[in-house]
């Protein structure tokens, strides 16, 4: 089926709307900051129609760049009420304040994307030439703070550092944080946007909570969180985004004369190990792993399949995954559910429980794209812009009834739409 072209100008719109200046906010109200990995798929979607402000996105999201080469999940560039945790509660004493860990580092392969796209390549050189450092210097950090030990894993500290927050595959490991008898009072924000059934529980919410004091404690030293923080798993998330994003980086190095491309091959062996270690051969599917067990958390959910993404998943492993998936949509009317739809912890409209994500969607279709298998790819791509031309531009969607759900004219979601329609 052809997309509806009438659609592109509503999209273009949504992210004109949620504008800031040079930063786009993935919803008013809900969230009115510059998120990590949202800004990477918007400026993805600018791209389509205004290759500078794509580009600013970028730009502006590097403001808030630690000199230790983080960069962060939330930049605030200004104070906005409507959401909780703020600048006061994360406590970094920087400009712009951020938030103090990260999510999926998808800016190498955006920018990789972009250049490919990109109608003004000289402008596109100029801004990978100021970016490239900074990539790098970030991707350093993961590995110098992040996997101090080469295990081609990433530890990951936050639910929300993995993007996928609410998943049921951090049930357990979240159940094992205490909840800090002294965590100081707080009033939830997101709950007067949404409706309570589509975001997360209050006691979820209480040790999202405790764990940013448990930073603030650590002064924020990442090799200290790395063995203490009682939060602690390996992300496909991140550890597919991030192998990916290490081969686009490298390709940039290549392809400009960066110079470092051996630097980056090491961490790709050992991420490429990693990540096929979370292999399980009788559920036919990748599991994230807990780190304080050291056990694979067995639930089947989207990132599973994100190994075709990341390119490091064997033919064979790409037929098997193949094979879980349409034994998924055989359960559900639209692909990609964020968790395996005959788990028990399937939720179809709890935030990522069970509802589809846009952004996945485009990661888990170029993967199995990649792979030869066009036309499952070609399915999610069809049911994702089914969904947007249904129910709008919503924030994730009811994978059984196509309902969007969360906030509304949401960027991330306008963006892949606009990417698609290429
Ligand atoms: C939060 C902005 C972010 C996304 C995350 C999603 C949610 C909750 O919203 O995070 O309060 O930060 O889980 O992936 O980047 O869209």
């Amino acid at each position: 089926m052809q997309i509806q072209e009438s659609l592109v100008p509503e999209a273009q719109q949504i992210l004109q709307a949620n504008d800031r200046g040079g930063f786009t906010v993935p919803t008013a109200g809900l969230y009115p900051f510059q998120w990590l990995w949202d800004a990477g798929f918007t400026a993805l979607g600018w791209m389509q129609f205004d290759e500078a402000r794509a580009w600013q996105e970028l730009d502006l999201l590097f403001q808030g760049q630690w000199s230790n080469g983080m960069l962060p999940h939330i930049v605030f560039h200004r104070p906005e009420a409507t959401y909780f945790p703020g600048p006061e509660r994360w406590g970094v004493a920087r400009t712009p304040p951020t938030s103090a860990i990260t999510q999926p580092p998808v800016v190498a392969s955006v920018v990789r994307w972009m250049l490919e796209r990109a109608r003004n390549p000289v402008l596109a050189e100029e801004k990978i030439r100021s970016l490239y450092p900074r990539i790098l210097a970030y991707h350093r950090w993961f590995k110098r703070e992040r996997d101090p030990h080469n295990t081609g894993l990433v530890t990951v500290l936050h639910p929300w550092e993995t993007g996928a927050d609410n998943s049921p595959a951090w049930d357990e490991a979240l159940g094992r944080v205490t909840v800090d008898p002294d965590l100081p009072p707080y009033t939830r924000r997101d709950t007067s946007h949404v409706d309570p059934s589509q975001r997360p529980h209050q006691s979820e919410y209480d040790r999202f909570l405790t764990l940013l004091e448990v930073y603030k404690r650590a002064g924020f030293d990442q090799l200290r969180l790395v063995r203490e923080c009682p939060f602690r798993v390996a992300s496909l998330l991140i550890d597919c985004v991030l192998h990916r994003a290490n081969r686009d980086l490298l390709w940039l190095s290549e392809r400009f004369g960066f110079g470092d491309e051996a630097e980056i091959a090491g961490w790709l062996e050992a991420s490429r190990q990693g990540i096929e270690s979370l292999w399980d051969e009788g559920a036919g599917l990748y599991f994230n792993r807990d780190l304080r067990t050291g056990q694979p958390i067995r639930v089947g959910v989207s990132a599973s399949f994100l190994p075709l993404f990341a390119g490091t998943a064997s033919p064979e492993r790409a037929r098997r995954l193949l094979g879980t998936l349409e034994a998924w949509a055989g359960r559900v009317r639209y692909l990609v559910p964020s968790t395996d739809p005959s788990s028990p912890r399937f939720e179809a409209q709890r935030y990522w429980r069970g509802p589809v994500w846009a952004v996945v969607n485009y990661l888990i279709a170029l993967g199995f794209s990649e792979y030869g298998y066009g036309e499952m790819a070609g399915r999610i791509r069809q049911d994702t812009l089914e969904l947007c031309e249904t129910a709008g531009f919503s924030e994730y969607f009811h994978p059984l009834t196509g309902q969007g759900l969360g906030g509304g004219s949401f960027s991330w979601t306008a963006a892949i739409y606009l990417a698609w329609s290429q």
